[in-house]
């Protein structure tokens, strides 16, 4: 089944819950449910499912109020904090999320298993193929530019802007970051590991500590991905923006899977299961699932990321009435690179100029000169446009769990 367009989101998910509805999807765990119930309650703004308990801090980095907020074991970059970088979040400002704590690894010690139905010679779990960090520092190296962002990325604005009830951590529009990730190929190791035609999903699974939530012990943070996609651009990633992968980042190996929600980008890699029967895990079935009034009774899948935009401002940035100012913000998509940006300060939608270079699997920095004559509160708003044309709309769909927040954000400013 490699390569029979499993990358397609509404394919993949469709054969998938058809495959595991007619049993034939494997689980390690008897415990996975595919409602919007289960152990998945709804709760209040800010709560947060609780994490293993950990003595310390559930990240590790600096986490300075000028560049982050923090959300228990999260934190969001401020946009602010973007003003003046490049094109690239530096690692101090870059968000992390966490669904417990950064373990600290010790890449010397630290082996990458595979096992699985879909290897060559069928390798268990006891006796995987194992890869050290250094036999992955010797192998073809490749470096990508690509963003990560939470599939909840915005979330607090089904709220704010649409009175939506919804569950999970309030991110504003800052859990997102755009590095340069270098590391191997997933597609090489797999070849080395000896990937049969017969694998259809392998199943990357984190070294934090179990996820334990409403009393419920999930197990490691593992989230399956279609053979199709794991061969198609995903990396092993070893360094970020040119340094050894910082702990927070996924010390010492994490995926990045370009365009697909974060949760596809396994930190803290220790095993990948690759099986020749799909595979499940309750980080698609229950959670990074689109479930409401508007969606089929078991939901859909969320894969790859909607079209977004934000400005590089605080909430309620001050402007001198009279003066010459320049907005800025980035737009970025799931579907590729942006095609537009528009802003619009109260008197209609301007395009505004991009700068930089385009990116597929990055964003679009952008500015627009901006004059207020008169003083008082404004709304800012910018709407991008992606290479598929999809633009972004007024209103984000809702789904019980708040994710892919893509509509219009109104920023707040004042004129004083
Ligand atoms: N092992 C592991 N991998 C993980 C997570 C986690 O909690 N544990 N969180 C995921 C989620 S939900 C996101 S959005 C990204 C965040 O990556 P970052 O913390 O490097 O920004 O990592 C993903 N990979
Ligand atoms: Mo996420």
């Amino acid at each position: 089944m490699t390569g029979s367009g499993l990358t397609d989101e509404a394919t993949y998910d469709r054969t998938r819950i058809e495959q595991w509805r007619a049993g034939k999807a494997l689980s390690r765990r008897g415990m996975l449910r595919l409602t919007a119930g289960g152990s998945l309650a709804l709760t209040a703004f800010g709560s947060l499912p609780a994490g293993t308990a950990s003595a310390a801090a559930p990240i590790v980095k600096p986490l300075p109020p000028e560049f982050f907020e923090v959300y228990g074991t999260n934190a969001e970059t401020r946009w602010e904090a973007l003003s003046g970088q490049g094109y690239l979040t530096p690692i101090d400002r870059f968000f992390v999320r966490n669904h417990t704590a950064t373990p600290v690894i010790d890449a010397g010690t630290w082996r990458l298993k595979l096992f699985g139905t879909g290897l060559r010679g069928e390798p268990t779990a006891e006796r995987p193929v194992e890869f050290t960090y250094r036999d992955l520092l010797r192998l073809p190296s490749e470096t990508i530019t690509s963003a990560i962002e939470c599939a909840g990325n915005g979330r607090s604005y089904f709220a704010s802007q649409q009175g939506q009830t919804v569950s999970g951590t309030a991110w504003k529009l800052g859990a997102i970051g755009v590095a340069r990730w270098r590391g191997v190929r997933l597609s090489t190791v797999l070849a080395r590991a000896g990937l049969t035609r017969h694998a259809v999903d392998v199943l990357p699974e984190g070294l934090d500590a179990d996820y334990v939530t409403g009393g419920v012990n999930l197990g490691k943070v593992r989230r399956p991905l279609p053979v199709a996609k794991a061969l198609q651009d995903v990396l092993l990633a070893y360094e970020m923006n040119g340094r050894p992968l910082p702990p927070d980042h996924g010390h010492p190996v994490r995926l990045v899977v370009p365009s697909w929600v974060g949760i596809s980008s396994i930190k803290w890699l220790g095993r990948i299961e690759v099986s020749d029967k799909p595979l499940v895990s309750p980080w698609n079935t229950q959670y990074y699932r689109l479930l409401g009034p508007d969606y089929p009774a078991e939901g859909t899948v969320v894969t790859r990321q909607v079209v977004k935009s934000a400005f590089e401002l605080p909430w309620d940035a001050e402007f001198a009435s009279g003066g010459r100012h320049v907005l800025r913000g980035r737009s970025w998509s799931g579907n590729g690179r942006i095609r537009r940006v528009e802003v619009d300060t109260g008197d209609g939608w301007k395009p505004a100029r991009q700068v930089g270079q385009a990116a597929d699997r990055g964003w679009q920095q952008w500015e627009i000169p901006w004059r207020p004559k008169v003083s008082g509160a404004y709304t800012v708003r910018a709407r991008a446009t992606d290479i598929t044309g999809v633009t972004q709309p007024d209103v984000a769909p809702y789904n019980t769990q708040g994710y892919l927040f893509g509509a219009i954000v109104r920023h707040p400013v004042r004129v004083v």
